[in-house]
């Protein structure tokens, strides 16, 4: 996977972001704008369409966010086949993992159509805007939030509830959504360290809260739940041994479990998860990680009881 610069697409690795204690750190997205009901992105049917990869755990926020908000109909979605090559997300010509909006055959050639020139990664989830044809925004945290704009299904970002609703994105982001990265792509046994203790705190802290109320924010569910529900998904078959994050698994924690199957059964929630896909992804050959490429047979478990 490369990088884009000023509109050209390099195909030279840049490898994960690193700090000099080798810590992790991602990259800010940077195409940040927003679909609202003063414009000039309006929430209507037909209009946008998002690009996603199913192992993408961004991407995944904003599939839920479409089912649980039943916007199936209004916004369309093409598939990247489920592994990066060095085009980065590519597609086929035909079938699951083809583009039915534009035809591309790499992500980066959506990113290509901004004016001026993009630079910067080419990453998943991206909103292409039909009408104006460009990229709205490749921030998946935004997405969701302006996916809320087309006023249908529950709303996921009440007002009374936005201060709850921050203090756990704010928390979980940080240390359990990009903490689990923070522990698989560190380069030195300090930064994993303080990483996998981030990643397992904030787990505990879930695990508590779940004592008292249904969901993170309290008796209904918010966006809250939907930012928290990929890292949940991936965690027994792919960060707990391909990223080292194995102090605990979702399924040793009674509550957060039973809250983890329960997103799952909703409508919709279940169509959006890939654990196989996930498992070979996380597994993938990596000179750092993974030289082999070997994938685990397990673990078994049912999301479905
Ligand atoms: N902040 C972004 C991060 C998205 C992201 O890092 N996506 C990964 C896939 S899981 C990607 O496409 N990476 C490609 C790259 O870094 O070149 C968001 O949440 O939308």
């Amino acid at each position: 996977m490369g990088v884009m610069i000023d509109g050209v697409y390099h195909t030279d690795d840049p490898g994960p972001d690193t700090t000099e204690g080798g810590e992790f750190k991602r990259a800010e997205a940077k195409i940040r704008d927003w679909v609202t009901t003063d414009g000039p992105f309006l929430p209507e049917a037909g209009r946008y369409h998002l690009y996603v990869a199913w192992n993408c755990p961004w991407a995944h926020r904003a599939l839920i966010t479409r089912e649980v908000l039943g916007l199936q109909d209004a916004i369309s979605v093409s598939y990247a086949r489920p592994r990066r090559t060095d085009q980065g997300w590519v597609f086929d010509e035909n079938g699951e993992y083809s583009d039915p909006e534009m035809g591309v055959s790499a992500i980066h050639q959506v990113y290509a159509r901004q004016t001026p020139g993009y630079t910067g990664r080419c990453t998943m989830p991206v909103l292409w805007d039909r009408e104006t044809r460009q990229i709205v925004s490749n921030e998946s945290a935004d997405v969701i939030r302006m996916l809320l704009a087309f006023g249908t299904g529950p709303d996921l970002y009440p007002e009374h509830l936005r201060d709850e609703i921050d203090r756990w994105n704010a928390r979980i982001y940080p240390n359990l959504n990009n903490g689990v990265y923070r522990a698989g792509f560190a380069r030195t046994q300090e930064a994993y360290d303080v990483a996998v203790a981030e990643v397992f705190e904030t787990l505990d802290a879930i695990e508590d809260r779940l004592q008292d109320t249904p969901w993170l924010a309290g008796d209904q569910i918010t966006e809250a739940d939907i930012r928290l529900f990929p890292t949940l998904a991936r965690f027994d078959v792919a960060y707990h041994s391909a990223f080292k994050c194995n102090l605990r698994r979702i399924i040793d924690y009674p509550a957060l479990w039973a809250y983890a199957r329960r997103i799952y059964a909703l409508p919709g929630v279940a169509g959006t998860v890939r654990f196989e896909i996930y498992k070979n992804g996380y597994h993938s050959k990596s000179e750092l990680r993974n030289p082999l490429g070997i994938v685990p047979a397990g673990p078994l478990i049912d999301w479905t009881t």
